[in-house]
């Protein structure tokens, strides 16, 4: 594998980092997943934005302009020769010392890295089926402690929610805010639908933008289904008709039990299976082009 690193593309074993790298030392950095679809990027210009955007609310510059972060990109897919691919883009504050300061990291650390995309284990069955999740007790982070629209290195929040997740066997972990109100999975967006109608948590309780989030948004207004963002709790979660997840790398996946209740009749919803098919036309037909 060819890693894209500071400039340069070098192999994976040359791609090392300092240990006074404060994206190591503090989680002080932010990053990006991105995926390619048969020679296309998906929404390039979008996550892209949305590093700058969470870069600028750390006082992180990033020492390159965003089409120049384009074509690092397209040439570590080029590198790697990968048609179909995971992206992650990672911009740490650098090389400091051992204090918080930001101050005494001069120069950000940038890298890409390109590889085939991890799904979860039998996928076919999890997508044809659902998942199994769980709430959990762990809270979504403050939105005035550090705020989730902030796609940050400092992911532990979430990490202690998956942790939780996996300790009652199930795969992902559903968050809920201080306040108790429905946010965000640990790394997925989740919208609920009743009665034709598309609910998913409003931006302002403190959740990550997600990119997909506004694809499916976007669909389903297509599709004429009406979309609300309304404060949503366990109750409506527990008693809505269908549930489902959005993110880059589990794209549109079905939830059918949470918390020992079965969602409905536990079978993935026809309003899910619509967006499901939608989602799978767009990443085929847009997206940045780039030729190996
Ligand atoms: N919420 C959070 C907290 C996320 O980290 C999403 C929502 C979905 O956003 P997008 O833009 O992808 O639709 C994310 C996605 C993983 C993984 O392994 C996912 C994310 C970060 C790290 C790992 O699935 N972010």
């Amino acid at each position: 594998m060819k890693i894209w690193l500071n400039g340069k593309i070098v192999p994976e074993e040359e791609a090392k980092v300092s240990v006074f790298d404060h994206g190591l030392l503090y989680g002080d950095g932010v990053f990006e997943g991105i995926r390619s679809y048969n020679g296309r990027v998906f929404k390039l210009k979008e996550h892209l934005e949305r590093l700058y955007r969470s870069a600028k609310a750390i006082m992180l510059e990033i020492p390159l302009s965003l089409n120049e972060l384009e074509g690092a990109i397209i040439k570590t897919l080029r590198a790697n020769n990968l048609k179909d691919a995971y992206i992650r883009v990672v911009v740490t504050r650098g090389d400091g010392d051992l204090g918080l300061d930001p101050a005494k990291c001069p120069s950000p650390t940038i890298f890409i890295i390109t590889s085939k995309i991890q799904l979860y284990p039998n996928p076919k069955e999890l997508y044809e089926k659902g998942l199994s999740l769980v709430t959990v007790a762990t809270r979504r982070n403050d939105i005035e402690a550090l705020n989730p629209a902030i796609k940050s290195l400092n992911y532990l929040n979430n990490i202690l929610a998956k942790i939780e997740a996996t300790n009652s066997g199930a795969l992902e972990a559903i968050m809920l805010n201080r306040d108790g109100y429905l946010v965000e999975c640990t790394g997925d967006n989740i919208f609920i639908a009743k009665e034709e109608i598309l609910c998913t948590p409003p931006l302002s309780i403190g959740i990550l933008e997600g990119i997909t989030r506004n694809v499916v948004i976007g669909l389903a207004q297509s599709f004429k289904i009406q979309v609300k963002e309304p404060l949503l709790t366990r109750y409506d979660l527990y008693n809505s008709e269908e549930v489902f997840l959005t993110g880059t790398a589990a794209e549109i996946i079905p939830v059918t039990k949470i918390d020992g209740r079965t969602i409905a009749d536990g079978k993935v919803g026809s309003l899910t299976k619509r967006l499901m098919a939608g989602f799978k036309r767009l990443v085929n037909s847009q997206g940045k082009k780039y030729a190996l």
